[in-house]
């Protein structure tokens, strides 16, 4: 059978070799008690790279997510979200349900991306009738936005903003390090523009699991008591912390390879008849293909690109997502796009 060449995300990467074998011998102990030392020690390196004070290692990202607006907000407050941000689309409603904070969404020019005029909008004055705004969550890399970069500069000016509003800052940083290698900074310097940062150790770093949640030391243990109540204590957790202390020292540099491929793809598939990239910004690991045609939609693409073992996801009536990762190879990218432009002509 013909190797799959998996696009629908970068999760789906496999734990290293270097891994397995560090999990195997992992020193643990009970993480309840902060007594697992692989935890403790993925913990303090997370803290380090993120410039923050400390840090929480977390089930995933979600869970990240979720723990951070429980820690920042008050049930009934008002949280500031870009209207396609992860958070709001794909975390199961947990904010209202869980947090019980209420989201208002803002609206930018391209989804992704909001500047502080686009928040102004929506900031409500001071009134009796009115909930407490407390919060403003961003997302960098930006999933929905095609893995698209808020610029540094743009982070900076959004969070000073946020704080001359009296507002917290949490950045959905599951793809941080994409960011800061796009742009060739560390990612603490992406990291000094939020409060709290939430970052993946399982996506493009190839961890099996875990995310890891950082901010002040007063946020985290605020926080390590609201992962407790979502049941997110994990015991000896130092057998998966391993793997994320691998990920996070070894796996860094190489997302410049995958952010190469999503180029190639991009430029190319945005040469293709009927087909749409947005190529105006800086992106990374992630190409948000449009189907510009109405004769053929994103299912049908989808289902003929699987016939030739490429695995790609709809994320919408006439959009496609592929995420490069670790296991996509230069080769592998002109065989899809190979495919791609046989489907175009064929479909006609
Ligand atoms: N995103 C997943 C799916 O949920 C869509 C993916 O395949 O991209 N923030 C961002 C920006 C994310 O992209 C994700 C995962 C999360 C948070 C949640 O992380 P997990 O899956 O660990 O809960």
């Amino acid at each position: 059978m013909n190797r799959v060449i998996d696009l629908r995300s970068d999760t789906i990467t496999l734990p290293t070799d270097e891994m397995r074998e560090a999990m195997r011998s992992a020193e643990v102990g009970d993480d309840v008690y902060r007594e697992d030392p692989t935890v403790l020690k993925l913990e303090a390196l997370a803290a380090k790279k993120l410039g923050k004070e400390a840090a929480l290692f977390v089930t995933s990202g979600t869970m990240g997510n979720l723990i951070a607006t429980m820690t920042h907000t008050t049930p009934g407050d008002e949280v500031i979200v870009e209207e396609n941000a992860h958070i709001y689309y794909y975390e199961v409603g947990g904010m209202a349900r869980i947090a019980g904070a209420m989201p208002r969404l803002v609206r930018g020019r391209r989804i992704g991306i909001i500047i502080p005029d686009d928040i102004k909008k929506v900031l409500r004055p001071s009134n009796i009738h009115f909930p407490k705004t407390t919060l403003l969550t961003l997302e960098n890399t930006h999933n929905r936005g095609g893995g698209i970069v808020i610029p540094n500069k743009l982070m900076k000016e959004l969070y000073s903003f946020a704080k001359g509003k009296g507002l917290s800052v949490h950045l959905d940083g599951a793809r941080i390090f994409n960011a800061a290698i796009a742009q060739g900074i560390p990612a603490k310097e992406i990291a000094q523009y939020a409060d709290s940062v939430m970052f993946c150790l399982s996506k493009g770093l190839s961890a099996p699991v875990g995310s890891l949640l950082v901010g002040t030391a007063d946020f985290i243990e605020r926080a390590r008591k609201n992962r407790k109540i979502l049941g997110g204590g994990m015991r000896q957790a130092g057998v998966v912390a391993s793997a994320g202390i691998i990920a996070l020292e070894k796996m860094v540099d190489r997302l410049k390879e995958d952010h190469e491929n999503a180029a190639l793809l991009r430029d190319r598939i945005s040469k293709i008849d009927g087909l749409y990239v947005d190529r105006d910004g800086i992106f990374t690991n992630i190409v948000m293909m449009e189907i510009k045609r109405a004769d053929i939609d994103a299912q049908t693409i989808v289902d003929a690109l699987k016939k030739e073992n490429i695995l790609a996801l709809p994320t919408g009536k006439n959009t496609i997502r592929f995420v490069t990762n670790r296991h996509i190879k230069r080769d592998d990218i002109h065989f899809v796009l190979d495919v791609i432009g046989g489907i175009m002509e064929k479909n006609v």
